[in-house]
């Protein structure tokens, strides 16, 4: 195996026995070739296309790209699956267009090879994966694509859900997959495409904030609370709002209470889910807060999309996948059947017989800060920095993670004077929303715009706000100051970077993916730079 794509890979250089996030080897080299396979169905799906798109396949490319993300499938069985449907479709299409006349010959290997057992695929994952491509700069530029694709994957697979999809976004994930460990690709090749998936990643995320929004409303501020109730309850995590939709129908007036955790807390801001008295609020912290807030839930927890960690012993029997999620052993929900709600049945049984969740906090957070909102604050926003009240914005967006250098965000949040305010997405913000209280002339210091998704929303406000005062986007008091950790933020990132956005500070480290001749690139176009230590970046950015 060696996998470098998510901020925690081994010595910031690559996970070569066992991932740090718990990945084996063999999953490992199984979703290089759920990532091999795909190209398989790209080759043929970028010559159908123009006659129609073929959906089997679209839907396959998301969920199967979105289920290699970090910390979201550790299943050997569910990646096999997913190898196998990729052949069978990109046979059924390679069919298709032979029946109309089209001949093959001398295709590329990811357009012939097939699964035939797990002996032979393992042995032949150790030809196709990342360090195949033998130049360093070819190859950190092509994983900057693909990571950034996985981002695509993840959000457009959401908005896909809801019944919004959009096709340039499909064709360009078929491109930029041929694209990877193309041969014949050069590094200008490879850059235009990195920009252009930072592009698509707005398209995306624009596709998803309309999904999100025609179904649930627009997300206003919003008060949740952080204490329990007497009753037994159901944890909700991940990003996928329809399944916690779905959960509050079916426990509505069963005496079982539902509670967000993680990347789900801003589910709680949309007007629609206002109505379920049995959505009672948030409980824990992010992702990786789960091995303790899941052991004191005491109820079962329901894993919707990334971050899952290895569940511990102790409460492994209450955890539930669903969706792009899977751990061996551990019980799955499956997809809904054509018109129907998933069945949540077994979950709710399970939650009857499981004591109440244990206290871990009190109060109240605030959050539902979405572009139509923020831009209804505009006056209050232009007022308060033209009288000095507020000095500068942070953007402190992206994700949390366990390792200790992440103590970095929770020091510059607590060090940031009183006159300033963050703008946050993502589960980063639980580094500080419990901390920084307060606001200045009705201006929250912390500002929650949603999931790492609804970063789309800052952007957005900065692009309107600045396009409103006849100022480049650079030159407003907003300094960026972002979190990463797996691929959606790696896209998010790249969107940032197509919008013109300069002067990002990332941290806690730059990717391993990236070459210092790449990072050379990165500083010399958009001026972005890790972050060193609280005290020099607040000073610089200051
Ligand atoms: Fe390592 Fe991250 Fe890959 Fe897991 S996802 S194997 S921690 S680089
Ligand atoms: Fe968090 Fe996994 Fe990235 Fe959606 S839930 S931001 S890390």
């Amino acid at each position: 195996m060696f996998c470098n794509q998510c901020q925690e890979t081994l010595r910031n250089e690559g996970c070569t026995v066992r991932g740090v996030c718990g990945k084996t080897p063999d999953v490992a080299d199984l979703q290089d070739l759920v990532v091999h396979s795909l190209r398989g169905v790209s080759y043929f799906q970028s010559l159908v296309r123009e006659q129609g798109p073929d959906r089997e396949a679209d839907e396959l490319m998301l969920s199967a790209l979105f289920s290699t993300i970090t910390n979201a499938n550790f299943d050997r069985n569910r990646m096999v699956d997913r190898i196998r449907r990729a052949n069978v479709i990109r046979d059924r299409i390679r069919s298709q267009l032979e029946a109309s006349g089209r001949t093959f010959e001398d295709l590329p290997d990811h357009a012939n090879w097939t699964y035939t057992n797990e002996e032979e695929a393992l042995e032949k994952a150790k030809g196709i994966g990342h360090l195949s491509i033998k130049d360093d700069d070819i190859r950190s530029l092509s994983l900057l694509l693909l990571y950034g694709i996985k981002g695509i994957s993840a959000y457009a697979e959401h908005a896909y859900t809801l019944g919004f999809k959009d096709d340039p976004i499909f064709e360009f994930m078929n491109r930029g997959l041929l694209a990877y460990r193309d041969p014949d690709i050069d590094k200008e090749g490879l850059l235009n495409l990195v920009i252009e998936c930072g592009q698509t990643g707005i398209r995306t995320m624009a596709l998803l904030d309309k999904a999100n929004t025609t179904r649930y409303g627009i997300p206003a501020p919003h008060n949740v609370r952080l204490g329990v109730g007497k009753n037994p309850g159901i944890l909700i995590s991940g990003h996928d709002l329809l399944d916690l939709e779905e959960l509050l129908e079916q426990t509505r007036g069963t005496g079982i209470d539902v509670y967000t955790h993680g990347e789900m807390l801003p589910a709680n801001y949309y007007p629609l889910f206002e109505k379920y008295d049995n959505l009672v609020g948030n409980y824990g912290g992010s992702w990786w807060y789960q091995v303790k807030d899941f052991d004191t839930f005491n109820g079962p927890v329901l894993l919707t999309t990334n971050c899952l960690v290895p569940p511990l012993d102790s409460y492994r029997e209450r955890v539930y996948t669903t969706n792009t999620v899977g751990f061996e052993g551990v019980k799955h929900i499956p997809d809904r059947k054509p018109g129907q709600p998933k069945d949540f049945s077994s979950l709710i049984e399970h939650a009857r017989r499981c004591p109440p969740p244990r206290e871990l906090e009190t109060g109240e957070i605030v959050g539902g800060f979405n572009h139509r909102t923020l831009w209804d604050l505009r006056e209050k926003v232009i007022d308060a920095v033209s009288s000095g009240k507020i000095r500068k914005f942070f953007v402190m967006a992206g994700c949390d993670g366990r390792h200790k250098t992440r103590e970095y965000y929770t020091e510059f949040a607590k060090a940031l004077p009183e006159d300033t305010v963050i703008l946050t997405a993502g589960c980063a913000k639980f580094r500080y929303n419990k901390l920084i209280k307060g606001d200045i002339d009705g201006i929250p210091r912390v500002i929650d715009a949603g999931q790492c998704n609804d970063s789309f929303s800052l952007a957005t406000f900065a692009l309107k706000l600045a396009e409103h005062l006849e100022v480049d986007p650079n030159d407003l008091p907003i300094e960026y100051n972002i979190a990463w950790y797996e691929q959606k933020a790696v896209l998010v990132l790249l969107s940032l970077l197509s919008l013109g956005i300069r002067n990002i500070h990332l941290g806690p480290t730059l990717p391993a993916f990236v070459s210092p001749n790449v990072r050379d690139i990165l500083v010399e176009r958009f001026q972005l730079g890790p972050n060193t230590t609280v005290e020099q970046d607040l000073a610089a950015m200051l």
